[in-house]
């Protein structure tokens, strides 16, 4: 924003406008860590699959790996098969669990993994657009720090477990 306002202000053509912007982008991921590798490249996913569920709210689950020197922030998420999809996480309230948005998002660490599974950390959909059914493929779409984006595709499975973790009155 400040810098579209700067070359305004400059009256600079709309060419420089863009050539300025790109030298910016490639600053911007010189300086922001020593591993060049794309954030959805550094990742791989493995046994991805999704709650089944009617309608209403479901979780898909997985293991995302790091195969780098660096940290990988997951931030986002979404898909077409509900309103919106969160990172979240399980916490312990007194004695009760209850699960809420994690801020920030999944960190993956670095040359690690982190597992998304019932009872923990999951991807939450919210606001089903349609049934999930057991085989059903899910396209999830996670987005890391970086940008860049990683489709998954997860298996719907009948899962009975946890299903208190998933009561609507846990969610705002
Ligand atoms: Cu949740």
């Amino acid at each position: 924003m400040a810098r579209s306002q700067l070359i305004r202000s400059a009256g600079l053509t709309a060419f420089t406008a863009v050539t300025v912007a790109s030298a910016a982008l490639l600053g911007a991921c010189g300086t922001d860590s020593a591993d060049t590798t794309r954030n959805a490249d550094a990742i791989s996913v493995s046994q991805p699959w999704v709650k089944a569920a009617d309608s209403g709210m479901t979780a898909a689950f997985g293991v995302l790996e790091n195969s780098t020197e660096s940290d990988v922030r997951l931030v986002s998420a979404s898909s077409d098969v509900a309103d919106s999809v969160e990172p979240h996480e399980v916490i312990d309230e007194g004695g009760t669990t209850t699960m809420r948005a994690k801020a920030g998002g999944f960190v993956i660490p670095a040359n690690g993994s982190l597992t998304l599974d019932p009872g923990g950390e999951h991807l939450m959909f919210m606001g089903l657009k349609k049934p999930v059914r057991a085989g059903d493929s899910v396209r999830v779409t996670v987005r890391f720090a970086d940008g860049s984006t990683t489709n998954i595709d997860a298996i719907a499975r009948d899962f009975d477990g946890n299903q208190e973790n998933y009561a609507p009155s846990e969610h705002k």
